[in-house]
């Protein structure tokens, strides 16, 4: 895998205290975050409801920071025009829930910004291989789709050390994303398996008693120290 690859924290805003939601922000743009993780869910393709374009719309021209958004809904094509206005940002589609994910994901980096996919726990690597040209980064769910607060899921961590290597042979370099139970404990071991961008949530960053400020300095800490050659919390 790349060394020169940048290592990012993506914020879950699910999880975020929402009575203090411009204070938060705040604390994101001071601390330099990368993404903004927004998930959306429509009670069909996950039993759910969460958040939708106008909370993007709120935190992203309050923020400037680039979202990610990930896009739990059936019939994500109708919506791919609303969630792809924002600069720099990332729209992520579960590509089993539509026939065609390959002209799904051309229209979105045809709208400007980059493309993902969110693969479910269900499904190998190899079923995604045909997609790696069209992807700027894959999120390995590491949980199930639906709510935050979840145990990880047998199995991921050595699933994202086979798409490393279906990575490496294809030439393509989208980035790695790795969505749930992102603890303390488990960062280390999804960071060794390759990934580079870590949704952090409830196992981290908004862990109850967590002070905001100091759970990001903390998970940047790791992330430096590992990508420094250094592995140790
Ligand atoms: C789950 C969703 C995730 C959660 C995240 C929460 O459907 O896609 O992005 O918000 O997993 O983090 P944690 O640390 O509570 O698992
Ligand atoms: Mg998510």
């Amino acid at each position: 895998m790349d060394i020169n690859r940048e290592y990012r924290i993506s914020p879950s805003l699910m999880c975020m205290d929402f009575l203090e939601i411009k204070k938060q922000l705040d604390i994101f743009v001071e601390e330099k975050i990368d993404y903004l993780h927004i998930d959306i869910m429509d009670g069909h393709y996950v039993p759910n409801f969460t958040l939708g374009v106008d909370f993007c719309n709120t935190v992203y021209s309050y923020s400037n920071i680039p979202l990610d958004i990930h896009l739990m809904i059936d019939n994500p094509e109708n919506f791919i025009d609303d969630f792809s206005l924002f600069k720099n940002s990332i729209v992520s589609i579960h590509p089993d829930v539509y026939h065609h994910p390959v002209a799904l994901l051309q229209k979105i980096r045809d709208r400007g910004i980059k493309s993902g996919i969110a693969v479910d726990p269900y499904l190998t690597v190899e079923q995604i291989y045909y997609l790696l040209p069209y992807v700027d980064q894959i999120t390995i769910m590491t949980v199930n789709p639906g709510y935050a607060g979840q145990r990880l899921i047998e199995g991921m961590i050595e699933k994202i050390k086979k798409l490393v290597l279906i990575i490496d042979e294809s030439g393509y370099r989208p980035d790695i994303e790795v969505d749930g139970n992102v603890s303390w404990e488990n960062l280390p071991s999804m960071l060794e398996a390759g990934g580079n961008v870590f949704v952090a949530g409830t196992s981290s960053i908004f862990k109850r008693g967590t002070d905001l400020r100091e759970g990001i300095r903390r998970f940047r800490k790791i992330l430096d120290d590992f990508k420094g050659g250094a592995t140790e919390v």
